[in-house]
């Protein structure tokens, strides 16, 4: 069955990324994706390139992630899937439901974190600090003012996390993060939903870079040492049926880079955005 949702927006959002290619990618997803019931096409400025207060195409950044807050505060949605663009576009998208769907557990499927803050950040790219946003610190111009953290540390598990820098790191550790590594799922794709009542409502942040680089090359920010795709999709089928999903993201894509696309496709049916074959 395909999943329902209120609305699908396509965000090409490749300024948090600095990286051109993964505009493509939002793209490519809408095409990809049937559409169930709506589509809003979220237009990105096309603002001079400058990095400002410590973080690269802010002002582009902020500029898309307030009117992506104010179409959904318009609308109201119950349930929101993102097309991207980079891994800050859905920070709008995982504020709102959290707040309407009260005990959300935020599964973040990411080769990367995303914990950094503009003073921690060694590349200032916006999208290393998507889920730390979300957690209440770093700009303000992407927590949203007045910066509130839109879910606690609990409520959030990490999936094939691997390429983390030493201060998320120590967040993670500090904050009891769950951290569920590549080699775990393998052998346990059901673990990341351990602990969580099932038919809880849950987000699922699909960056693609959380696949090994050596199956899916096509992504911004490639890391080594990551799980095979179809264990990947094995975890999101866990999560999905385990969960009432109120809301997904699939960001990252630069489907400009060679790649064999059914490995996407996969993904795409494993969290229900595709009939079955
Ligand atoms: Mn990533």
């Amino acid at each position: 069955m395909v999943w329902q949702r209120d609305v699908d927006l396509v965000i090409p959002l490749w300024q948090g990324a600095d990286d051109l290619r993964v505009a493509a990618g939002a793209a490519e997803l809408a095409r990809l994706v049937p559409t169930s019931t709506g589509r809003l096409h979220v237009a990105v400025p096309d603002a001079p390139r400058h990095t400002r207060e410590g973080i690269r195409n802010l002002d582009s950044v902020a500029d898309t992630l307030h009117r992506t807050r104010d179409r959904l505060a318009h609308r109201d949605p119950h349930r929101v899937l993102t097309l991207g663009g980079d891994c800050a576009c859905d920070i709008p998208a995982v504020q709102h439901l959290a707040a309407r769907h009260p005990g959300l557990t935020l599964y973040w499927v990411d080769a990367h974190a995303d914990l950094n803050t503009p003073r921690t950040s060694p590349s200032g790219t916006a999208h290393g600090m998507g889920l730390r946003a979300l957690l209440g610190e770093g700009h303000p111009d992407m927590t949203g003012a007045p910066a509130r953290p839109a879910l606690t540390p609990a409520q959030v598990v990490l999936v094939g996390t691997r390429d983390l820098d030493p201060p998320e790191r120590d967040h993670i550790t500090a904050h009891r993060i769950a951290h569920h590594h590549p080699g775990d799922l393998a052998r346990h794709p059901h673990a990341p939903t351990a602990g969580r009542p099932a038919g809880s409502p849950a987000y699922i942040h699909l960056d693609l870079d959380v696949c090994d680089p050596a199956d899916l090359p096509a992504v911004g920010v490639p890391a080594p040492g990551g799980p095979r795709p179809h264990h990947v999709a094995q975890t999101l089928a866990a999560i999905t049926a385990h969960h009432d999903v109120v809301g997904v993201a699939v960001c990252e894509y630069a489907p400009v880079l060679e790649h064999d696309q059914r490995h996407v496709t996969a993904l795409l049916a494993a969290l229900d955005l595709t009939a079955p074959a």
